[in-house]
C-alpha cells in the first residue's frame, strides 16, 4: 500500500545535519513537507513526538518519528530505493564514513565556525548549546584554537580532494551517493558561515568543482510548509506503521515488549523511554505515548546510541 502520510522534515535552514537529508531528497527527487523549528529550545510541539529527543533534524511519517540523520537516511533509502545512495556499491564503507564526517570532521568545523563567530553568537544560543553539550561555551578557548582548527580542516578537506584526484565527479564515482552526502555537510556549513571560506578552500580545485555539483543536485521538491502544531495533529491522527520484529542476533537478549531508554552517546543526552517494537543491528524502534501526540513509534540508529533496560 502506498504511504498515506507526507514525508515531513522538522529542520531549520542553517542546520548542517538537515542539509544532509535535504541533499538525499535531491538525489532521490523526493517530494517533502517542511516544518521549520527554532534553532534553540523550547520546541513544545516537537518534543511530544520525539519523546524528548532534541537534536535536529527529525523526520516524521505519520506517527513514525525518525531521530538522527543515520536512521532518517536509512529509512529514505528503504522507502525510495531508486536512485540508490550506493551507486558504486561500498554501502558499508559509506555508512562508516558518517563517523568521520559527523564526529571528528564536524567537531572541527563547528569549533572553527563558533570560534570565528564567537562574538556574534547570541547569549540565548550559547546557553542553549551549553545545555546540549553539557559544557561551557568557552568563547576564548574557541578563539585560541582557531589556528589548530584551520590545520585540521585543511587535512579533512585534503582527503576529499585526494579522493577526487582521478577526475571522478563524486566521491564514489560518476554518480552521487551517501559518501557525498556525509562529506558535503561540513563544506556547506563552513561555506555558509565563514566569510573567509573561499580562502580556506582555494587550493582544492577538485573539491570546489565537486561542491558545486552536489549543490546543483538541489533538495528535491519542497512541496509545502506546515507549522509544528499541524504536524503534531498529523501524528495524533495517525497510527504508527512499524510492524513488530525480533532480532535473533541481539547479544543482550533484548526483544519487543521490553521497556528501555535510548540515549545519544555524544551530546544532547536526553533519554527517550518506551517499549521496543522492533530492533536490528542498525535500528531500534520504541513505542511512546504522549497526551498530545498520542501513540508514536520513535526510531533510532544503533551506532552512537545507548539502549538501557528499564525495570
Ligand atoms: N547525530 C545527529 C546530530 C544532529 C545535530 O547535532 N544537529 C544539530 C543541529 S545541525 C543539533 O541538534 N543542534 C541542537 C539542536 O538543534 O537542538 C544526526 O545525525 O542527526
Amino acid at each position: 500500500m502506498a504511504n498515506p502520510f507526507p514525508i515531513i522534515l522538522h529542520h531549520f535552514e542553517k542546520s548542517p545535519f538537515s542539509e544532509k537529508v535535504r541533499v538525499v531528497f535531491g538525489i532521490k527527487n523526493i517530494a517533502w513537507t517542511s516544518v521549520l523549528i527554532p534553532r534553540i529550545m523550547p520546541r513544545p510541539d516537537l518534543m511530544p513526538m520525539t519523546g524528548g529527543y532534541r537534536r535536529t533534524p527529525t523526520l516524521q511519517i505519520g506517527a513514525d518519528i525518525y531521530c538522527d540523520t543515520q536512521i532518517i537516511i536509512r529509512e529514505l533509502e528503504r522507502r525510495f530505493p531508486q536512485p540508490t545512495l550506493y551507486p558504486a556499491g561500498n554501502a558499508g564503507i559509506a555508512w562508516g564514513l558518517g563517523m568521520w564526517t559527523d564526529r571528528s570532521f564536524f567537531q572541527n568545523t563547528v569549533n572553527l565556525v563558533f570560534g570565528s563567530l564567537a562574538d556574534q553568537v547570541p547569549k540565548e544560543f550559547r546557553e542553549d548549546r551549553e545545555q546540549l553539550r553539557g559544557q561551557k561555551f568557552d568563547v576564548d578557548a574557541m578563539k585560541a584554537a582557531i589556528p589548530q582548527m584551520r590545520d585540521q580542516l585543511r587535512a579533512h578537506v585534503d582527503w576529499i580532494e585526494t579522493q577526487l584526484h582521478d577526475g571522478r565527479a563524486f566521491l564514489g564515482g560518476p554518480l552521487p551517493g551517501l559518501g557525498d552526502v556525509h562529506a558535503y555537510m561540513n563544506i556547506w556549513y563552513v561555506r555558509g558561515n565563514l566569510p573567509d571560506a573561499a580562502k580556506l578552500f582555494e587550493r582544492f580545485p577538485k573539491m570546489l568543482a565537486w561542491e558545486q555539483r552536489v549543490k546543483d543536485i538541489g533538495h528535491g521538491t519542497r512541496e509545502r510548509e506546515l507549522s509544528s502544531a499541524e504536524a503534531l495533529e498529523i501524528a495524533r491522527n495517525a497510527t504508527p506503521q512499524t510492524p513488530t520484529a525480533e532480532d535473533a542476533g541481539d547479544l543482550n537478549g533484548r526483544k519487543p515488549g521490553d521497556r528501555v531508554q535510548v540515549i545519544p552517546d555524544d551530546y544532547g543526552k536526553i533519554p527517550v523511554q518506551g517499549t521496543i517494537v522492533s530492533l536490528s543491528a542498525q535500528h531500534i524502534a520504541i513505542r511512546c505515548k504522549d497526551e498530545r501526540a498520542g501513540e508514536v513509534v520513535v526510531h533510532f540508529p544503533r551506532a552512537g546510541f545507548l539502549v538501557i533496560p528499564l525495570s
